[in-house]
């Protein structure tokens, strides 16, 4: 099967009215307008996740957008980490093709630490190679028994005289077996929970590293278990502060979550473009789908949906950008980017739902669009916290204040 090889069938460009809205300005439109041309003329084979992801990141590297996952002085397009640019790239090509989204958060993801708290040397060594396509990045925090409670991870960080050794696992890791690096969260301190974790690049072929456990899902995409054992990485592995990960992880996040409420946007207005031209086009009972009642109140309450799925992603991502110069991870900024990911997932999983209905058998079969993203999208309400994570950090906030 191949998916999303085809153009969009009604020749249409993502849609981008929403762009006037005044959280963007003109470098922001711009980028928006380009990125959609380019997506919109990508066909890319996708029936072997793993193959396609190597090819979206060489793409997505040869035409300059995964410089938008690294700042300017590493071979960047802007000066730092700008959230509502990721956020357009996102919703643009998770609109396309979910798996090219995929590929380029991943990029970010991937290397977010390292932007935020690397040394010059690790800027150097990897940023660039990650804003051209060279090297693929992994984000490795979560374990078999520590998902959402990440303080409770068990992968051990024990100092040797020439460096560290990690032991343990990770799992769930995306672009796992097929990364450069790795970026790892593990315990430097077991006693000390949130205050005891460390962030470290483990390279692909570190000694005792084994990404060889590929794991399938619903929606393929490259994922596999990470298993670490005695696995030796020199001092300046060490990124950011010992025992100073939880927050780098959490800071990572905060930049990040925005963009995952972006990609289910952008599933979602794929959707419902979908939808629409379903119902003008459809005939039933002497007319077409479009002119029935039921249709237009199910396209009006997607339209409401998508609208304060797109109102709160931009808001999130526009007070990131606004605080980001006093540093990452605000309160404020950190609730606002719960609360889109929240919002959106779970609002994009209801619009493709009533998108899929519409389409009655057609909307079951296997390769059509509709069907991959009402696959695609059920991971997002899950991975960088899950919808009970977003709510956890919504009530503590909402308690403090
Ligand atoms: N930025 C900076 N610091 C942060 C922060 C943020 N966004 N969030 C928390 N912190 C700090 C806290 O201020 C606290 O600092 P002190 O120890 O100095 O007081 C510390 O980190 C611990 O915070 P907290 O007590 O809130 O941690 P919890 O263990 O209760 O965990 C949740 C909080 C559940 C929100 C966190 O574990 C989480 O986000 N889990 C989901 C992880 C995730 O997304 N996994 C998917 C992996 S990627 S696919």
């Amino acid at each position: 099967m191949v998916a999303f090889e085809h153009p969009h069938p009604h020749g249409a460009l993502a849609p981008t009215a929403h762009l006037e809205l005044p959280f963007f300005d003109d470098a922001h439109r711009a980028l928006a307008n380009g990125l959609g041309a380019w997506a919109r003329e990508q066909r890319v084979d996708e029936s072997d996740d793993r193959a396609a992801c190597k090819e979206w990141v060489q793409r997505l590297g040869a035409a300059g957008w995964l410089r938008y996952c690294v700042p300017e002085a590493h071979g960047g397009a802007l000066p730092a980490l700008d959230s509502r640019a990721l956020v357009i790239l996102r919703e643009t090509l998770a609109y396309h093709s979910p798996l090219a989204d995929f590929a380029f958060a991943m990029q970010g993801l991937g290397s977010g630490a390292i932007t935020l708290a690397g040394t010059p040397a690790q800027q150097a060594r990897y940023l660039p190679a990650v804003a051209s396509g060279e090297k693929i990045a992994a984000f490795a925090l979560s374990e078999p028994d520590a998902g959402s409670d990440v303080a409770a991870m068990a992968l051990r960080a024990t100092q040797t005289p020439t460096g560290w050794q990690l032991h343990g696992q990770k799992t769930w890791i995306s672009n796992g077996g097929m990364a450069d690096f790795y970026l790892v969260f593990a315990k430097t301190d077991p006693d000390a929970g949130a205050r005891g974790i460390s962030a470290f690049i483990a390279d692909a072929d570190a000694p005792g590293l084994d990404a060889s456990e590929h794991i399938q899902v619903m929606a393929p995409h490259p994922l596999a278990t990470l298993t670490f054992t005695d696995c030796h990485v020199s001092s300046d592995a060490l990124v950011g502060s010992v025992n100073g990960g939880f927050k780098l992880a959490m800071q990572t996040l905060d930049i990040f979550r925005a963009s995952v409420a972006a990609a289910a946007l952008g599933m979602a207005r794929r959707a419902f473009s979908e939808a629409v031209a379903h119902a003008k086009t459809r005939k039933m009972f002497g007319q077409t789908l479009a002119d029935f009642q039921l249709t237009q109140a199910k396209l009006g309450e997607m339209c409401a949906l998508i609208d304060a799925a797109a109102l709160l992603t931009y808001r999130a991502a526009w007070m990131r950008d606004s605080s980001s110069t006093s540093g990452a991870g605000t309160p404020a900024y950190t609730a606002a980017a719960a609360s889109a990911k929240l919002t959106a997932t779970e609002n994009a999983q209801k619009v493709i739902d009533m998108a899929l209905q519409m389409f009655g058998g057609r909307g079951v079969q296997v390769g059509q669009t509709i069907e991959h993203l009402y696959r695609d999208i059920r991971s997002l309400r899950i991975y960088e916290g899950a919808s009970e994570v977003q709510l956890l950090i919504l009530g503590k906030h909402a308690l403090k204040a």
